[in-house]
């Protein structure tokens, strides 16, 4: 029985000091999380296509009627963006350099290459 007595006393000891210590740190509850970045994305961004690698990106773009596309070129050689129907054109767009076109003002799907490597393609839908 005495044993018992001492060890439940022991306990009781180290189990205030535990009590006691940990007492200091528990101030604030953990409100850190609410950094909750933001981080939609906006469909409604600029319009660009990139060319890399021989390939527009994207290859089907919407746009609205008479919105100003930028076209980037991220090649080391000049390409174009130019309707087939002669809607729209880039003219040459130099290696590393940015150019804008106006979509057409009428609604509809309009097919464009590039003049220099006609393989590569791409649609440019037009919404009114
Ligand atoms: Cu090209």
């Amino acid at each position: 029985m005495n044993r018992i007595a001492k060890l439940m006393m022991t306990a009781g000891i180290s189990g205030a000091l535990a009590v006691g210590a940990s007492a200091c740190g528990g101030g604030s509850s953990a409100q850190a999380g609410s950094s909750t970045a933001p981080s939609g994305a906006t469909a409604s961004g600029p319009d660009t296509v990139i060319i890399k690698n021989f390939e527009f990106m994207p290859k089907s773009l919407t746009v609205k009627a008479g919105a100003t596309v930028s076209v980037h070129n991220e090649d080391s050689t000049t390409h174009t963006l130019t309707a087939i129907n002669g809607a729209f054109n880039t003219g040459d767009i130099a290696p590393g350099t940015t150019k804008t076109f106006t979509a057409p003002a009428h609604a509809g799907q309009y097919s464009f290459d590039c003049q220099i490597h006609q393989y590569m393609t791409g649609t440019l839908t037009v919404t009114g």
